[in-house]
């Protein structure tokens, strides 16, 4: 099943940072495409919600070093 989530990111202060997250959460199986938009601070990503949870794209996330707050 195809899945569509916005989410704001913490510590996302320049656009090395938006980059880093954009090729983690790109490295995830089942992930189908990543925006990163570093002035709002929020991050899209279209998934197959049979491949993979927004729990592990929120693991990985935090793995990168930053901290996804929510769903907006
Ligand atoms: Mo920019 Mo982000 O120097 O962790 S890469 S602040």
């Amino acid at each position: 099943d195809e899945g569509k989530q916005q989410f704001k990111v913490s510590g996302m202060t320049c656009a090395n940072c938006a980059l880093a997250i954009e090729k983690k959460l790109k490295g995830i199986g089942g992930v189908h495409s990543v925006a990163v938009n570093l002035a709002s601070e929020t991050v899209t990503v279209e998934f197959d919600s049979s491949v993979v949870t927004m729990q592990e794209i929120f693991a990985q996330v935090q793995d990168a070093g930053y901290t996804p707050i929510e769903n907006v």
